[in-house]
């Protein structure tokens, strides 16, 4: 490892903690991390020489697996004819039309360049279309580095055991009001005495940033009921879980018609691209068609656009989920059985191709249970997993991915080593 533990001291010297994003520091498994030299299809491979299957996929976004010929292909044509110009072109219209094609319940949608100025802006759109101040939110699921959503925040947040961060003004954490996930009645409880000073209530429809939490179908359900009743925009904040879990999102999977969305990461298929939209009436609040400002010089640049136009257009082809699916249920099955052959008790649970293994004998359902797994099992499960050559997320509060450039001969190596590290931890 001695390459990367050179340049990671080196990082340390120029950089907060020698990275660019705080779950990279590798901080909650106890070790210096990885620094990668190329990844193609599901491997990575580090300055050290070790090749990984690669589960992080960049959090998300490489749903294609890494440096897909086509994705390049397009990439390297569309350089040649310049990289941003600070003006509209046809390739915007043409990833708007995929993305409202793929999600009914957006009528218009506004590009940017992350899943956290994506949500930023949802949130003052929904402010400047109801007049009203305070956002609804729940207890681990992150949403982008906001102030006002660095509330009890997950991902990185949760890892560091920090989510309320410093240097959020109290002025703006006492208009976002924090939720246990999946609990009805202090949502109905809350809505009704505040209902009308609540803007909007975000949320992950599947928490991805506690690990990887279901919603029961209910929640859902009173969630929208709610919102509709009160005027309130409810936010579905699929940045993960947008052509993740399927095609058409966590919206479609579940079949909950948000008023707005946000995505990211898969949509600008390993390049910066975010997004936000929604019903025609609260979009057209966003300048310059209405008075909410937002802006930013990169958002829909043609090169992110490309990568994301070929992106979406190779899943949107039929039987893609399917065939994820498949490799994804095969998976999750023979880790579950591997942590049982080994003695140790597990608990997996999915959303299409996003997953996570808790080290606790709880039912997850929210924050609370997701913190009582023991994360210094995990840290030595990661370890076991990272020197048997299967890169999974560094840390027990973030969700690992498959692609579709991962397969069965992947997934078997990986079940290997997951029974081998679960022995070990
Ligand atoms: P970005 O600003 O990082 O593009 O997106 C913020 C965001 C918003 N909403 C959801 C549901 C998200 O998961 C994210 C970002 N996810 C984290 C992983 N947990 C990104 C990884 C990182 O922070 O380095």
């Amino acid at each position: 490892m001695e390459k990367s533990d050179r340049l990671f001291k080196r990082a340390c010297e120029l950089i907060p903690g020698g990275v660019n994003s705080p779950v990279r520091a590798f901080r909650a498994v106890g070790r210096n991390p990885i620094f990668i030299d190329r990844a193609k299809g599901s491997k990575i491979y580090d300055v050290d020489g070790n090749t990984y299957i690669d589960y992080v996929l960049s959090w998300g976004p490489l749903i294609l697996g890494h440096s897909h010929p086509k994705v390049v292909g397009a990439l390297k044509k569309a350089i040649e004819r310049g990289t941003s110009y600070g003006a509209p072109t046809s390739l915007e219209i043409e990833l708007a039309e995929l993305i409202l094609e793929a999600y009914p319940s957006m009528e218009k949608v506004r590009m940017v360049n992350s899943g956290t100025e994506a949500t930023m802006s949802a949130i003052r759109v929904a402010r400047g279309f109801t007049g009203r101040d305070k956002v609804i939110k729940f207890e681990g699921c992150y949403h982008g580095h906001a102030d006002g959503l660095l509330v009890k925040a997950g991902s990185g947040a949760t890892t560091f055991g920090v989510p309320d961060s410093p240097g959020v003004p109290k002025s703006y954490a006492r208009n976002t009001i924090t939720l246990p996930f999946n609990d009805g009645t202090a949502l109905k409880k809350v809505i009704t005495t505040e209902r009308k000073n609540i803007a909007c209530v975000i949320i992950e429809p599947v928490v991805g940033n506690i690990g990887c939490v279901l919603p029961r179908p209910s929640f859902l359900e009173t969630l929208r009921e709610l919102t509709e009743k009160h005027g309130i925009v409810l936010i579905f904040d699929e940045v993960m879980t947008g052509f993740r879990v399927a095609y058409g999102g966590a919206q479609a999977y579940y079949g909950i018609k948000p008023d707005m969305t946000c995505l990211g990461k898969v949509i600008g298929g390993g390049l910066p691209v975010g997004a936000y939209g929604g019903k025609k009436e609260i979009m057209s609040m966003v300048s310059p068609e209405g008075p909410v400002y937002q802006a930013g010089t990169l958002s829909g640049n043609p090169l992110a656009m490309t990568a994301g136009i070929e992106t979406l257009k190779i899943i949107s082809r039929e039987g893609t989920y399917e065939k994820l699916e498949q490799l994804a249920g095969l998976l999750e099955k023979g880790l579950t059985e591997a942590a049982k052959r080994a003695g140790v008790k597990i608990k997996c649970y999915r959303a299409g191709t996003m997953f996570c293994t808790y080290f606790t004998e709880a039912d997850v359902v929210d924050y609370k249970t997701a913190k009582t797994s023991d994360t210094s099992r995990f840290s030595k499960f990661f370890s076991g997993m990272l020197k048997r050559g299967i890169n999974i997320a560094p840390s027990q509060f973030e969700a690992n991915f498959l692609s579709l450039a991962h397969t069965r001969r992947d997934v078997e190596k990986t079940i290997k080593a997951a029974y081998e590290a679960f022995k070990e931890c």
